[in-house]
C-alpha cells in the first residue's frame, strides 16, 4: 500500500492549544518507520497550510475561530480529494475540526468513483453539533454533521461536493453527547455504538456488523480515529479526557478487524494534544495502532469469526 502522510496541524477547533504538536508528535514517534516496516511505500506530503482567513459574523456569539477553522476546510478538503483515489492518505490531526476537510474531500473523491463513503468515527463525541447549536464554540464539535451536509453550515463552510449519507456513518464509543447531538444522531440515522452497546456486545461483533455493510455496498471506509475514544488511563495526552474508553485492546483489536477487512481507503488520527502527554506515551500508543490497521499483527493469521 502507499501511504500518504499529510500533517495538519490546527488547534483553533479545540478548547485548549497544543493540537497543533500534534503531527510532529506522531511523526517524532516513528509513524513513518512503523509503516515502512510493514512493506508500505510512504509518502510524507508534509504540511497542509491554509488561505488567510475571511472575516465571517454568525448569531451564536460563542463560536471560537470561525474564520480560521473555514479556512483550515478549505485547504483540507482540497488537499484530501488530491491525496485520495489511490493509495491510503493519513491525515496527522491536529484537533478534530480537520475531519470536516479530511471527510468533505474524500467523499467528493468517492462520489466521482462511484463509490458510496462510509464513516467510522471512534471518538468519546460524535462531534455533531451544527454552527447554531454547539454551546462550546469549539469547532471540533461540528466536523462530522458538516460532512454529513446537516443544516446550518451554508455561506460559512466551503460547500460540500459530495455530502455524506448519515446512514453510512457508524459513531463508536461514545460517551459524552449532548441533547442537541443526541436529537440530530437519531433524525439523521447514524448508527451509534456507544460504550454501553460496547460494553454489551463486544468490538468484535459491532464492527463486523457494520464491516459486512460496507462491503456489500461496495463502500470505501474514512476512519476517524480522536484519541478520547481510548481511555484516559493509558492515552492521556488529550483536552478532552473522558472516562470509560475503549480498551487497549478493544482498540487494538478494531484496528486489526479494519485491516483485515481491506476496507479502509483513509485515516484521521486526531485530538493528540503532546503538551498533555507522558514521555510520548500516547504518541507511541497512536503509531502502534495505526501500525495495527496497516497491518501489523500478533501472529500470522487473519481475524477468525471463532
Ligand atoms: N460536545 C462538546 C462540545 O461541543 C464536546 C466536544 C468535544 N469534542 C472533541 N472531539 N473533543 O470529539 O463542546
Ligand atoms: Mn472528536
Ligand atoms: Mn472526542
Ligand atoms: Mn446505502
Amino acid at each position: 500500500m502507499h501511504c500518504k502522510i499529510l500533517g495538519i496541524p490546527v488547534q483553533d477547533g479545540a478548547g485548549r492549544m497544543g493540537c497543533e504538536m500534534g503531527p510532529s508528535a506522531l511523526r517524532t514517534a516513528g509513524l513513518v518507520a512503523a509503516l515502512t516496516d510493514l512493506g508500505h511505500e510512504v509518502s510524507d506530503l508534509g504540511t497542509v497550510t491554509p488561505a488567510p482567513p475571511q472575516p465571517l459574523i454568525h448569531d451564536n456569539t460563542a463560536l471560537r475561530a470561525l474564520p480560521e477553522i473555514v479556512a483550515w476546510t478549505t485547504a483540507i478538503a482540497e488537499a484530501a480529494y488530491m491525496a485520495s483515489g489511490e493509495g491510503m492518505p493519513i491525515f496527522l490531526g491536529g484537533d478534530h475540526s480537520i475531519s470536516a476537510g479530511s471527510v468533505s474531500g474524500v467523499a467528493r473523491r468517492a462520489a466521482e468513483m462511484g463509490r458510496p463513503l462510509f464513516v467510522l468515527w471512534l471518538d468519546a463525541h460524535p462531534d455533531f453539533h451544527t454552527l447554531e447549536t454547539t454551546a462550546s464554540g469549539n469547532l471540533h464539535g461540528v466536523s462530522l454533521a458538516y460532512a454529513c451536509g446537516q443544516k446550518g453550515f451554508e455561506g460559512y463552510f466551503p460547500k460540500l461536493a459530495a455530502p455524506v449519507d448519515p446512514r453510512h456513518v457508524c459513531t463508536f464509543g461514545l460517551r459524552s453527547v449532548d441533547p442537541a447531538e443526541r436529537q440530530a444522531l437519531a433524525a439523521a440515522g447514524v448508527t451509534v455504538h456507544d460504550m454501553r452497546a460496547i460494553d454489551e456486545h463486544g468490538v468484535a461483533s459491532l464492527l463486523r456488523t457494520f464491516l459486512e455493510r460496507v462491503a456489500a455496498a461496495n463502500g470505501l471506509l474514512h476512519v476517524s480515529l480522536d484519541v478520547d475514544f481510548l481511555d484516559p488511563s493509558f492515552a492521556p495526552a488529550v483536552g478532552t479526557t473522558v472516562p470509560g474508553g475503549a480498551t487497549f485492546r478493544e482498540a487494538h483489536l478494531a484496528m486489526e478487524m479494519l485491516h483485515d477487512s481491506g476496507l479502509v481507503s483513509s485515516l484521521d488520527v486526531v485530538e493528540l494534544n503532546p503538551f498533555l502527554d507522558e514521555r510520548g506515551r500516547t504518541a507511541t500508543l497512536l503509531v502502534d495502532l495505526t501500525a495495527s490497521l496497516m497491518g501489523r499483527r500478533i501472529m500470522d493469521r487473519p481475524t477468525r469469526s471463532h
